[in-house]
């Protein structure tokens, strides 16, 4: 067998459904592998960094890997933004790239780039294959790596006669279909009971899930100690739907990027919880929310977390499924308590005002003429959770149109998606695009900004070819909307780089055979975006909307406490 063969019955063996990239010469051998080869379909894009952050969005929306094929040197160089991007939010995903021949590396040849050195900070593991022979056991490695412990991103380079060359010995080491989670390590029993000891001692204890609870399928489990123990819950935005958004003890993302009200919830505990979350600087508004003194259990896979923002937290290295699990039966053990119903966990003096605050928080936020023209990006907001409900894909963008965006209520875990580490405009409309190859049933929004689309928008080529019938909707205020507001700001409205031009993106949307509107009047939107669905094509709707429009910022909010 060639060592392209191995490769691609590599992948069959994992599992792996899909390989979308850009092709090249020195992936030739891989893609005629691929040919014909029914397990697994080659998607063709139209950048790689759309290849990335497709794969991205398929493994936040199943927690499967998806394959990504690049060419060597300009191809593999196009990965690093949407590596970088899986890396901070620890996400799985296997890039490949191919390479020019062994024997002219490192000769500065055409093409000829360290691309395993440019990709080392940017994955969690990275290597060139070096002859044919190894090519089972280096895709066994990179499998394991990337959906093995905290999951990440991992490269692959393949120089041309490793791909060609005819490989002996064992060709592919112990088949494995890859998923997140693998086999996780199981907390110390003692240091769970210690957990439930303080956590019991507290009086207004706070759960804060991060994105380990959803990487390790640990929603139910985080639920049922929600029930049993009537403590809130705050996530992360890794962690959205973890616990449904819409449920009594659920009051949605704290920090800077989220809402007032699961920051004083988290404001005004006497012990915090944390699952599977940093603690970052994001979540805790520069480490500004938890109090002098108040103690944290901190429980994660990776022991690199604990204690990296809170020294003093009690650390609980394993994971978050048998974390949660343990601490579940335990409390059962000591209290006979069981789940309470949701009319019980509603009438709890501290969550009763935790709700009545989130209300206030949301009528206010809503406190505005909808029908004004330009339109406001909150009505796209209502519009959409009116009609796609909690359980959509919903793919949000990087920009001042994320804090209305972002404020959508989640039902379901894997369902939001969004660039939480890094940021990263031009991740929404591919990770939706990835997110639908692997849901096609389920309705999938993009909510994205008109800077952020247009750094992707070319793959509307690729959505329409392959019929992935995302919908995105274009908060469209023909401007780097977030910078432009911290120029208003801070810089006295001196205005530089800031303000563009952009085509009409629904007739653009049409060019590429997709179907699209632009939106101007606040009572289009709502028809508009119902036809978008039922074209049952890509769709592209371009909303013009008031760039005025801020979003009260709850980093300022806290201000007056520092
Ligand atoms: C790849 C990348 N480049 C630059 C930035 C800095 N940045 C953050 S938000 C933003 C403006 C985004 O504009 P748009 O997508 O139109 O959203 P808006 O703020 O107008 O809602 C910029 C330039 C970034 N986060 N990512
Ligand atoms: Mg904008």
């Amino acid at each position: 067998m060639k060592g392209a063969e191995i490769i691609v019955e590599a992948l069959v063996q994992a599992g792996i459904r899909f390989v979308a990239g850009v092709s090249g010469d020195s992936v030739l051998e891989i893609l005629d592998a691929l040919y014909e080869n029914p397990a697994i379909e080659y998607i063709p894009v139209r950048h790689e960094q759309v290849s990335v952050s497709m794969a991205d969005g398929y493994a936040r929306a199943t927690g499967r890997p998806m394959a990504v094929l690049t060419h060597v040197g300009p191809g593999a160089l196009n990965l690093p933004l949407g590596l970088c991007n899986a890396l901070k939010d620890s996400v799985p995903l296997l890039a490949m790239s191919g390479n020019i021949n062994s024997v002219r590396l490192g000769r500065d040849a055409w093409h000829d780039v360290d691309v395993v050195s440019t990709l080392r900070p940017v994955t969690k593991w990275n290597t060139e294959c070096k002859s044919p022979a190894e090519v089972g056991e280096v895709m066994r490695r990179a499998l394991m790596e990337a959906a093995g412990g905290r999951p990440g991103p991992v490269h692959v380079s393949f120089p041309k006669d490793v791909l060609s060359g005819d490989a002996r010995g064992p060709e592919v080491y112990e088949p494995r279909d890859v998923s997140v989670p693998m086999e996780r390590p199981e907390p110390d029993p003692e240091r769970v009971e210690k957990a439930v000891e303080m956590f019991m001692e507290a009086e207004n204890p706070l759960l804060f899930a991060g994105g380990g609870v959803q990487w390790s399928d640990a929603c139910e489990e985080l639920r049922a100690v929600a029930e049993t123990t009537g403590a809130p819950v705050v996530t992360t935005d890794s962690a959205r739907g973890a616990i449904p958004e819409d449920h009594p003890l659920s009051f949605g993302v704290v920090g800077s990027l989220g809402k007032v009200t699961p920051c004083e919830a988290m404001r005004n505990s006497d012990l915090v919880l944390g699952i599977g979350a940093r603690f970052s600087d994001l979540s805790t508004i520069e480490w500004s929310l938890i109090g002098e003194g108040v103690p944290i259990i901190q429980v994660d896979l990776d022991p690199n977390e604990i204690g990296r923002q809170y020294p003093s937290a009690y650390g609980i290295e394993g994971d978050a499924r048998r974390f949660l699990a343990g601490f579940l039966s335990e409390i059962r053990n000591r209290n006979g308590d069981s789940p309470k119903g949701p009319d019980e966990l509603a009438a709890l003096p501290r969550i009763r005002e935790l709700r009545e605050m989130a209300d206030q928080e949301w009528a206010d936020l809503m406190d505005k003429d909808l029908n004004a023209k330009p339109i406001l990006p909150q009505l796209i907001l209502r519009e959409a959770m009116d009609l796609l409900g909690g359980e959509a894909i919903v793919s949000v963008g990087a920009g001042t149109h994320t804090t209305f965006a972002g404020k959508y209520v989640v039902g379901k875990t894997r369902r939001l998606l969004r660039s939480v580490g890094l940021g990263q405009m031009g991740f929404s409309f591919p990770a939706a695009m990835g997110a639908k190859l692997a849901l096609p049933d389920v309705p999938a929004l993009v909510m994205t900004g008109d800077g952020d689309f247009t750094m992707v928008m070319q793959d509307l080529e690729t959505a329409v070819r392959r019929n992935l019938a995302v919908v995105v909707v274009v908060f469209n205020d023909f401007s780097m909307g977030a910078v432009r507001h911290f120029q208003k700001n801070q810089h006295g409205g001196r205005y530089i780089g800031v303000e563009h031009n952009n085509p009409d993106f629904a007739e653009m949307a049409k060019l590429f055979g997709a179907h699209g509107e632009r939106v101007e009047d606040p009572a289009r939107l709502r028809p508009a975006l119902e036809e978008a669905f039922a074209s049952g094509k890509p769709a592209v709707l371009d909303v013009i909307i008031d760039r005025d429009e801020t979003p009260k910022s709850v980093r300022a909010f806290y201000q007056k406490f520092k």
